[in-house]
């Protein structure tokens, strides 16, 4: 039985696994949980971050506006399912991820230069005020994902380096800092090897520390000849240095397959950014951006998950 090393948060969303359904992660049925309509500028809501704050729960949306530039905004929620969002742009990008470390809130995201897209960091403890960083990278990167706590006295960065068009180079690496300015000590985590994630991959949600390592969900991305398909693949890190990979599914877990993944401003994409978990039960509700539309909720458990990775193991 697989343990996940963390807070009891009795009030995740849940639902259990339907009958006889064969797969490890399963859909929220009442999927989409928020919509474009859900805020009266947006184009589309989608990959978006959420963390437990308070007695409820507090996250950072990426909302791509009429004139179809990337923002990000706040919102809180007492279930973490039906979300007020606030109209104040906090910052401009995508893709936010958020961690909780030592008491405060980080925000990492895809930041907009002039010279291509960084990591960009903040910090805050009341989701109000925000103080920014310094960019963790130089461009261009994506998919910059925080370590909930720091390893071996450092602060860890998952990243993704890339090149100013749509990616054709694909690696996750790490990045460590002791102060979140100065970075170092990169170390290469992983590649591409299936096919269904053979042009990239990149980080997912705040990876989840378990007692067998950390549980890391990742976007990988399949070239066709119809673009591209984003799916979400799982792996576990090792506890000490995660850049050792020490399990990892040789398929995907969630692939678009219903009509809000399949459908939608960039179709076929499931683009995994947070999960909430619940260290008493397990449980592990895993927030995605479905087709770059819509923020949908997906269910699984860490023993679940963590069997599944380990019977379908590419590391032999
Ligand atoms: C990636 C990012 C994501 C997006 C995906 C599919 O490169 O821009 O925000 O969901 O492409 O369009």
């Amino acid at each position: 039985m697989a343990k996940i090393l963390g807070p009891a948060i009795k009030n995740i969303p849940w639902q259990e696994k339907p009958a006889g359904y064969p797969y490890p992660v399963w859909r929220y049925t009442e999927n989409p949980i928020i919509t474009r309509d859900n805020l009266f500028f947006a184009n589309s809501i989608f990959n978006s971050a959420v963390v437990p704050y308070g007695d409820g729960f507090a996250g950072v949306f990426r909302v791509d506006d009429r004139t179809r530039y990337h923002t990000l905004v706040v919102g809180y929620s007492k279930d973490a399912i039906h979300w007020d969002l606030d109209d104040k742009v906090i910052f401009n990008g995508y893709d936010p991820r958020l961690c909780e470390i030592e008491g405060k809130y980080y925000l990492t995201w895809v930041n907009l230069t002039p010279h291509g897209t960084t990591i960009g960091v903040a910090v805050t403890e009341d989701f109000k005020a925000w103080t920014q960083l310094e960019d963790a990278t130089y461009p261009v990167t994506r998919n910059g994902v925080l370590f909930p706590k720091k390893i071996g006295g450092e602060y860890v960065l998952l990243v993704r380096p890339c090149d100013r068009g749509h990616t054709p180079y694909g690696d996750i690496f790490i990045q460590r800092s002791k102060d979140l300015n100065y970075w170092g000590n990169y170390r290469f985590v992983m590649e591409p090897v299936q096919n269904w994630e053979m042009t990239k991959i990149g980080a997912g949600p705040t990876p989840i520390e378990t007692d067998e390592g950390w549980l890391l969900f990742y976007h990988g991305v399949l070239t066709s000849c119809n673009g591209f398909t984003y799916s979400m693949g799982a792996a576990i890190l090792d506890k000490d240095e995660p850049w050792k990979v020490l399990h990892r599914a040789d398929s995907f877990l969630l692939a678009p397959h219903e009509l809000y993944e399949t459908v939608g401003d960039v179709p076929n994409v499931v683009f995994p950014c947070a999960a909430l978990t619940d260290a008493a039960t397990g449980r592990i509700a895993i927030y995605y951006g479905a087709a770059d539309t819509t923020v949908a909720l997906a269910f699984t458990t860490v023993d679940e998950v963590v069997d599944y990775i380990k019977a379908h193991d590419l590391i032999k």
